[in-house]
Formats: structure tokens, C-alpha cells, sequence
């Protein structure tokens, strides 16, 4: 039964998904929609996902949405073991704290800087939540521990996305240091990420030549 995935490489949920499934050895049968030509709202796609947003994965009639379920469902289905999302409850615990954070607080607090009208504030939340990430890694050489997890490859499809854009995160040394190393560990990385990261950050500075807008313009000290 084939693994049917919906994505855009520019959508950092996306590339995790695709890095997820590369170290786990699995094929997925791709649908690439350019969610910038609005090839999301076609109405096929919109019948499978009425909420319109990518990934989606189809697999043996479960239809998914969400990047962080879909990881975490791929490695329950097809991980030979447990290393990637620990069932120990308090190992997974904290695996599942990273993957919640980073979809409900640093990816909006990020993406809310990339629009032209943020709030000065924006910047404060983009930082104050990468200062969480970068306090982790003090602690521990993965996001999530002593091992490499799914919560590594969820944050490094963001991470890398913001570090695109505004690539001085030394505010975060234990970031930068994470980052280096997850780019050579992380299986598929350059294939499956760095593209979509380069082709989102192009998109990002043709946009915003187009309409005068600067992440930097309200405060140049940056996240
Ligand atoms: N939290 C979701 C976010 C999914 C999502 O909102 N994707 C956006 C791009 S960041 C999308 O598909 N946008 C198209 C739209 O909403 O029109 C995930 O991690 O999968």
C-alpha cells in the first residue's frame, strides 16, 4: 500500500516529513503542490484535506495532516526500533514537549517575523523562543536528550528555514553548534531539506524587494 505525501518543499513541516521517511528507508509516492501558485486549493486537494494545508499523508485509508503527527506515525508504523520516538514515557514525554513547542510557539513566533507588518514584538518571541531551544541544548546534545530523535529533524526543517533568512543566530551558540552537527547526522538532509530552505529564502528576498519589506527593518538586532 503506498505512502501517498502531499507537500512543498519550502514548508518546513514538509522537509521533516521527507527526512523522517529517509531514515526509515521508506518510498513515498509524491504530490508536489506549490502552495505559493496555490496549487493547494485545487479542488482534488481540497476534498482530500479541507483544511487546505500540506503535508497530508495517505496510507491505508488514514488520511493525516499535521508534519509532527505524520513523523511520529511513520516511526510507530515502520522505525525497526524506538530510538527516533522512545516509548519510555518520560523520554517520550520529552520528545513530544519539543515537537508541541515547535509547532505551537517557535514556528508561529518565527513565521510572525517574516510578515512585513509584525509587531515589534515579534521579534521578542521569535528570540525568547529560540533562547528555550538554545538553554535544551546547553543541557543535552539533541533536543530532546543524549540520542538523536524525531524532535531534531521537526527543528531543523525551522530552525534551518529561519537561519535562511536571517542567517546571524549567534545569540544562540548551542544552536549554531546543534545545527552544524544536524546537518551531516541527519539522513537525506541536504537532499530532502537544504533545497527547499534556499528556495524559500529566495522566494522571501524576491518578495520582499517587491514590497520594501526587511525581517531586520523594525529592529536590527535581529532574533
Ligand atoms: N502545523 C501544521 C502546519 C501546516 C500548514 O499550515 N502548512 C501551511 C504552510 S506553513 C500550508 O499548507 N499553508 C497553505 C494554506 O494554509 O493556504 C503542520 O506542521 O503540518
Amino acid at each position: 500500500m503506498s505512502l501517498d505525501l502531499y507537500y512543498c518543499s519550502t514548508i518546513p513541516g514538509c522537509r521533516a516529513v521527507l527526512m523522517v521517511g529517509e531514515a526509515l528507508g521508506l518510498t513515498f509516492n509524491l504530490h508536489p503542490l506549490d502552495v505559493h501558485n496555490k496549487e493547494h486549493l485545487r479542488q482534488e486537494f481540497i476534498e482530500v484535506n479541507p483544511l487546505k494545508t500540506v503535508p497530508l499523508l495517505k496510507h491505508e485509508g488514514l488520511v493525516l495532516f499535521e508534519s509532527h503527527v505524520i513523523c511520529t506515525y511513520l516511526i510507530n508504523k515502520f522505525g525497526k526500533d524506538d530510538s527516533l520516538y522512545p516509548k519510555d514515557p518520560a523520554s517520550r514525554a520529552k520528545v513530544d514537549q519539543i515537537l508541541y513547542f515547535d509547532s505551537g510557539t517557535l514556528y508561529k513566533n518565527l513565521i510572525n517575523c517574516l510578515d512585513p507588518k509584525h509587531p515589534k514584538c515579534a521579534y521578542i518571541k521569535a528570540r525568547e523562543s529560540l533562547s528555550v531551544i538554545n538553554r535544551q541544548l546547553g543541557q543535552t546534545p539533541y533536543a530532546a536528550g543524549d540520542q538523536i530523535t524525531v524532535a531534531d529533524f521537526a527543528l531543523v526543517a525551522t530552525i534551518s528555514t529561519a537561519e535562511a533568512v536571517q542567517p546571524d543566530l549567534s545569540r544562540h551558540p548551542n544552536i549554531v553548534t546543534w545545527l552544524r552537527k544536524c546537518k551531516s547526522v541527519i539522513p537525506g538532509y541536504e537532499l530532502h531539506n537544504e533545497p527547499g530552505v534556499q528556495q524559500f529564502a529566495k522566494l522571501y528576498h524576491s518578495k520582499k524587494q517587491k514590497d520594501g519589506s526587511e525581517v531586520n527593518d523594525k529592529n536590527k538586532s535581529g532574533v
